[in-house]
């Protein structure tokens, strides 16, 4: 690894990035802020997308084509959908799907079209990595799949769609399109979310009370992985 790119989608995911490394140099370009930090000798971009998938999927194909990163962490905050995720859990994803892509009038599954495929897996060796990260300071993780789409989730009957379409364990709005991004481009990325709220009638309520600590939990955990990289 030459350069790694962290990311969040809002502001509040990689805020307890940002305030954990020092000597930040801000590049702009397309029409957002790159932070470049040197973290005892490793170089280090970080940003955040907003919120989306479009915006994530150019954030991510940025940091990899225009500031050559070659491996991509992603930091943040989910809606559980897995009754053992508890608010502040953090979930590890092996795979993502785009939970809001439908041509099913033609035919195929949800969350496929032509020349795409419906899961895409997160790359192995870091998601061990991150493991061992797990096991050696006692933070409980669970690994499962993350479902995306352009729509913040918060009723019953949403959720239980994704849930019985795609084996879900937790959802979102960005992980599934830097994936595609990534896995296109070959760079191992790693996706990992912290829950904030359920996706159920509560979401709106809840999301806005454990935003912030939940981003802390995930942007945490993800320090100890880049210092386990950068052994
Ligand atoms: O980046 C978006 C944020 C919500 S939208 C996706 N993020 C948070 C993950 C997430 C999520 N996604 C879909 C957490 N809970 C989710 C859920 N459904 N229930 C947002 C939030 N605050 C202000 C503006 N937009």
């Amino acid at each position: 690894m030459t350069k790694l790119a962290i990311m969040g989608a809002m502001e509040e995911e990689i805020e307890p990035l940002l305030s954990h490394f020092e000597n930040v140099n801000i590049v702009e370009y397309a029409n957002n802020k790159f932070y470049e930090v040197n973290y005892n000798g490793l170089d280090i971009v970080i940003a955040y997308s907003k919120i989306g998938k479009v915006f994530a999927s150019l954030t991510a194909s940025t940091m990899i084509e225009k500031f050559s990163c070659d491996t991509l962490l992603f930091s943040g905050v989910a809606g559980g959908i897995n009754p053992e995720l508890k608010i502040g859990d953090l979930i590890i994803a092996d795979k993502l799907c785009q939970h809001d892509l439908d041509i099913t009038a033609f035919g195929h599954p949800n969350g496929y079209v032509p020349g795409g495929k419906v899961f895409v897996e997160t790359n192995e060796n870091l998601r061990n990595i991150a493991k061992k990260v797990a096991n050696e300071n006692n933070i409980s993780v669970i690994e499962g799949t993350i479902a995306t789409g352009d729509q913040f989730v918060h009723s019953v009957e949403r959720k239980e769609f994704i849930q019985n379409t795609f084996n879900a364990d937790a959802l979102e709005m960005e992980g599934a399109s830097v994936a595609v991004v990534c896995d296109a481009l070959n760079i191992p990325f790693f996706i990992l979310r912290a829950i904030s709220d359920t996706a159920d009638m509560d979401a709106g309520f809840d999301f806005d009370e454990f935003l912030k600590s939940s981003a802390k939990n995930s942007a945490d955990y993800i320090v100890k992985i880049v210092d386990q990289l950068n052994k």
